[in-house]
Parts: C-alpha cells; structure tokens; sequence
C-alpha cells in the first residue's frame, strides 16, 4: 500500500491526516514523527518540514505544500532535487483571498475605521465619500491570487493595475511587468496590494523608497498599503516612520516578520495600522485535501502534474 505523511511541525498533522484519509481513503495516512517504514512513503505534504525529514523517503514521487505560498517548504534545503514539488490552487483558498482583498481596500476607501471612531465617541458625522473609480488599486503580483482579486476588484468599480514579471491581458486590468515597468505601476497606485511570493527578489520590496514612488494623487492624498503575500517582502520600521510622516496612510497587514508578530511590536498599536493573523486566506483544511486528493488521482491515471513550483524561481 502506498502511504501519505505529512511533515507538518506547527501544525495538527493527525487532524490534517483524518480529512485526507477521508479524501484519499486507498492511501495509508502516517504523521511525522511516526513515519513508519520509509520505503512505502510515495507522497508527502509539508509546511516547514525539518531538515532531512523529507530527504530521507526513498521512494517519494511527489512533496505537496500545504499552501499556496512555498517558503515554508523551500526553506528546507536538504529536500531532494529530483522529485516535483504541487503547491495549493484551489477555489476556496483564493476566494477567500478575494473576500480579503476586497474587504479592506473597501474598508479603507469607505474609511470604516473612522466611522468606528465616530461611532465609539458617539459623533452624528456625515462627511464626504467618494466613488469607488476614484481610486486606483494596484495589485502586485498577478499569478492565481492576484488575477482573481484584480478581476473582483475591478467589478466592485475601482480602476486597477496590475505588476508582474510576465505581461498579462485581464480584462479592465492595466498590466506593468517587470523592473523595467515597476516605477510607473507604482506612480499610478493609491492602494498597493501584495500578493507576491517570497523569493530573494521581493525581500523588502516594500521599503521607505517603494512607498516614496506611489501616487499621492488619490482621495486621501497619501497612499494605502495591503499586505497578505509575505512578511519577509516588507520593512515594519519603514511602514512605521512612513504612516507617522503621512507618506502613508493607512495600512492592513495579514504577513509579518516573524509571525506570531511579537507584542513589541510598534505596528500592534498604530492608529493606522489594521492587523490580522495570517488569515486572510485561512481554508477549509478538507477542501486542500480534496484538493490534493484530486491531484494524486490524476497523477496515478499517468496525467501531467499541474501547479509545480519552478524551485529556480522560487515560487
Ligand atoms: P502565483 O505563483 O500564482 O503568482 C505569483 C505572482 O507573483 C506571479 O504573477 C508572478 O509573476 C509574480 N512575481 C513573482 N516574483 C516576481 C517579481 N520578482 N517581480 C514581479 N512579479 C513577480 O502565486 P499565488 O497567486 O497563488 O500566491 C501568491 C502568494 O500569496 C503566495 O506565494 C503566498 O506568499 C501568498 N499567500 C498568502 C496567504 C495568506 O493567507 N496571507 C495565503 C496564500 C498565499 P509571473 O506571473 O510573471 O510569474
Ligand atoms: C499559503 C498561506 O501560502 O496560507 O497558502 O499563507
């Protein structure tokens, strides 16, 4: 019989492992640490396995990331070069990133959080509002997550632009692509979503000099920043000084570094700063296993593997 493990330390792997029984029931399902006789171990699914864990499966055919995102398993670096690596595109995960998306660019262009401060101080205040065409929403990142919340976006009435490092063509979606493009994407945006992956080049990305190049021609006169790609691509102090100055805004931020953010953080306090845990595309775990089970089921049928991660790229 062939067997399931899963690698998955900050997790409940038995509770992951129940659902996936229940998905793949022809699969024994094995958590790490018990993993058993090694040999009958053909398919794994990770989130920040430790070293040599994965590496010591002989007969593995295919690691799966538990999510959409791959840092946690490309961290590994002993993970063996010759067997491919699916990561999650599935429904629910990026409907529930669109939901988020769309929330907090509304929040922040309905200004929510000043009408709950109006409504904590008891205060009958009806200032201005403006049309949702008034702001430009630039997505960067524009691979699974990016494309459908651009699109939502776009349907909800904001003008939106998009970056990326190849071109695309998504209806009523401007793209820019590339470094080349990156100054003119950012000079067009008045809320900037991060939807990227985490790879050596969007480590701080989001710095002091990326805030200093958005458009200051929007409503607020000052731009809004939505993280929910990873922690790692921006720098807090920068976020900080630039939401004291007025550079910024406002920001909401789904990804930090390190996550938990530690309570020390200034960023916890900031009256411009909206924070939830790394939620933002929290998934069902059984509809990832469908997901993964669907998958290993096309994969037995001798049918190509879809959503391999391009270790070169890094995402
Ligand atoms: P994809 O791989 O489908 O898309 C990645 C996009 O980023 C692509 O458009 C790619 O360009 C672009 N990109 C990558 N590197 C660069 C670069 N150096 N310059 C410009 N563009 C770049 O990933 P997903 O859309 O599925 O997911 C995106 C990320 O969202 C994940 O990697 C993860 O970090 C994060 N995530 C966060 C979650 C949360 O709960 N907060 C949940 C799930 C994911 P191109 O298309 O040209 O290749
Ligand atoms: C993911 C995540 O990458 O939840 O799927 O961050």
């Amino acid at each position: 019989m062939s067997a399931f493990l899963f690698v998955t330390p900050t997790w409940d792997g038995k509770a992951w492992a129940t659902k996936m029984a229940k998905a793949a029931p022809h699969l024994e399902m094995r958590v790490w640490p018990d993993m058993g006789k090694l040999e009958d171990i053909h398919y794994v699914a990770a989130w920040l396995p430790p070293p040599n864990v994965v590496a010591s499966l002989p007969n593995l055919k295919v690691i799966y990331s538990l999510g959409a995102g791959v840092d946690a398993i490309l961290g590994d670096k002993t993970l063996p070069t010759n067997v491919p690596i699916v990561r999650v595109n599935d429904d629910d995960l990026t409907n529930r990133m669109s939901e988020y998306i769309v929330m907090h660019c509304l929040m922040h262009h309905r200004q929510q959080r000043r009408l709950d401060q109006q409504q904590s101080d008891k205060q009958w205040n009806q200032f201005n509002q403006h049309a949702a065409s008034a702001m430009t929403v630039g997505v960067m990142g524009l691979g699974v997550l990016g494309q459908d919340a651009a699109k939502k976006l776009a349907m909800m009435g904001f003008r939106v632009v998009g970056w990326s490092r190849s071109k695309k063509s998504i209806p009523n979606v401007t793209s820019f692509a590339g470094k080349s493009e990156f100054d003119a994407f950012l000079g067009e945006t008045d809320i900037l979503v991060s939807l990227l992956p985490a790879t050596p080049e969007t480590d701080g990305l989001i710095n002091r000099s990326l805030i200093r190049k958005l458009s200051r021609k929007g409503p607020f006169g000052a731009p809004v920043l939505i993280n929910a790609g990873r922690g790692r691509q921006q720098v807090a102090e920068d976020i900080v000084a630039a939401l004291d100055t007025g550079e910024l805004h406002a920001a909401t931020l789904d990804v930090f570094k390190p996550e938990p953010l530690p309570i020390s953080s200034p960023l916890w306090s900031h009256p411009k700063v909206t924070i939830t845990p790394h939620n933002a595309a929290d998934s069902e775990p059984a509809a990832i296993c469908q997901y993964v089970a669907d998958e290993i089921a096309r994969f037995e049928r001798g049918e190509p593997l879809r959503n391999l991660v391009d270790t070169t790229r890094g995402y």
